[in-house]
């Protein structure tokens, strides 16, 4: 059975959240939390990667508005290692409806529009997999071990 502390979540901090200044509030409260940033990047991602990106939600309405918005402006990617991190993660951003997202996680405390809600995070462990490759090549995703995590698990 694989390491629980080695699974690994895609998060990214979309243009709104750039554009607002949220990327060091998020990425630090992933530090804070005990999760290992084992890669990061800021880019301008293509219409093409965002549609494979979000292939699933191909048929929805707002599917074009999706596009649109993630290519207005940079985003900034990561990948977490850690316990669970897939569904902390998910946890941590807070619901995609905001009116679900609970005060205290990162959608419930900046955002009020399901179409500008500043992160994304994967749903499952495969598409944390799935989008960590679509989105770093090999070599981008460092293996790292600091002698603190004695102190988290
Ligand atoms: P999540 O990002 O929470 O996993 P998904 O995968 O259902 O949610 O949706 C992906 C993205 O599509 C959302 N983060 C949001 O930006 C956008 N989105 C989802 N539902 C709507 C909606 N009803 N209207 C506009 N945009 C939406």
């Amino acid at each position: 059975m694989a390491d629980k502390r080695s699974e690994r979540t895609f998060i990214m901090v979309k243009p709104d959240g750039v554009q607002r200044g949220l990327v060091g509030e998020i990425m630090k409260r992933f530090e804070n939390r005990g999760y290992k940033l084992v890669a990061c990047k800021m880019c301008r991602p293509s219409q093409e990667h965002l549609e494979e990106h979000y292939r699933d939600l191909k048929s929805k309405p707002f599917f074009p508005g999706l596009i649109t918005y993630m290519t207005s402006g940079p985003v900034v990617c990561m990948v977490w290692e850690g316990k669970e991190v897939v569904k902390m993660g998910r946890m941590m951003l807070g619901a995609t409806n905001p009116l679900e997202s609970n005060p205290g996680t990162i959608r419930g405390d900046f955002c009020i529009d399901v179409g500008r809600n500043i992160c994304h995070g994967s749903d499952s462990v495969e598409s944390g997999k799935r989008e960590s490759s679509h989105w770093f090549k090999e070599g981008e995703i460092q293996e790292w071990k600091p002698a603190e995590f004695d102190w988290v698990y």
